[in-house]
């Protein structure tokens, strides 16, 4: 797939610089609070052409990078992505915030998020009951060897693999997600295909799905189709790959693209800041 990119550098963010002045970052950033970062990226000349941009490029082709953004600025973060609806804490890392981290915490038992291997194309948020509309992630600091590169994968693409039949079967057959993966963890049983305001909604994350708790009762229909996509996304040749750098931000409509990433090494200083996004 095609990915857009465009540059931030246009815009003087003094002012969400000395918004954030004295005040450390915030776990939780409030509706008021958002709607005041956004409001001081609006005044700034030239960005409502920005925002159209932008928004129309998410929408066309799925996600969108954009360039030279000030990253170390979580104030800057919550404005850029405020762009696209609310910016939710609930589901964003352990414990909630609006702004979560990616990186490597050695010892830790794996959570993807806190670990160094490769990450499949997956969705994010498949335990919801509504997953985030729009994921944005934004490099703090790449890896310096050039790994942990980004993988992306239009999911229409993966659904163009399947028949008629087999999309109907994976709109009704319910796969259990959990939060991560463990069969006792809090889980949620639901198609991986669905309807969303007229457009298909795709939730797909193959390591936490419970394995155990699919359905022995699913019909044999169901059963294949849900292996075929499960193939299709582990092989599908539409799937692009991008070194994301240092100051890049990257904005994925989360109900249609699939984001993933390759392993990078242990020690590296590689950090991701992650936010979600409500569909408004
Ligand atoms: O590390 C990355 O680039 C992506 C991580 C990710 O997809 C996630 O934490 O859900
Ligand atoms: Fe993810």
């Amino acid at each position: 797939m095609h990915v857009e990119s465009m540059s931030f550098r246009a815009f003087d963010v003094a002012a969400l610089s000395s918004w954030s002045k004295g005040v450390s970052d915030k776990e939780i950033y409030s509706r008021e609070e958002q709607s005041e970062l956004l409001g001081l990226l609006e005044n700034q000349p030239g960005f409502a052409e920005f925002r159209k941009r932008a928004q129309t490029a998410v929408n066309e082709s799925g996600a969108i990078i954009v360039k030279d953004v000030d990253t170390d600025s979580e104030p800057l973060l919550v404005a850029l992505a405020a762009i696209f609806g609310y910016v939710d804490a609930e589901g964003n890392g352990f414990p909630n915030r609006t702004v979560s981290e990616i990186r490597h915490v050695p010892g830790k038992i794996s959570l993807n998020s806190k670990d160094n291997g490769r990450f499949a194309p997956h969705t994010d948020s498949t335990f919801m009951v509504k997953p985030h509309r729009y994921l944005i992630m934004g490099v703090v600091e790449h890896d310096p060897d050039g790994q942990g590169e980004t993988t992306l994968m239009d999911g229409y693409g993966v659904l163009q693999g399947l028949t008629d039949a087999e999309a109907r079967c994976l709109r009704r057959f319910r796969v259990p997600f959990s939060v991560d993966g463990r069969a006792e963890s809090p889980r949620l049983a639901v198609p991986i295909l669905a309807d969303r305001g007229g457009r298909t909604m795709i939730r797909y994350r193959a390591d936490v799905i419970v394995r155990d708790a699919l359905s022995e009762e699913a019909s044999e229909e169901s059963w294949s189709a849900l292996q075929k996509f499960e193939r299709l996304t582990a092989e599908h040749p539409s799937v692009s790959r991008t070194f994301l750098e240092r100051g890049s931000v990257i904005i994925i409509d989360n109900w249609r693209v699939l984001h993933g990433r390759d392993h990078f090494p242990n020690r590296s200083p590689r950090l991701l800041k992650r936010l979600k996004v409500k569909s408004i």
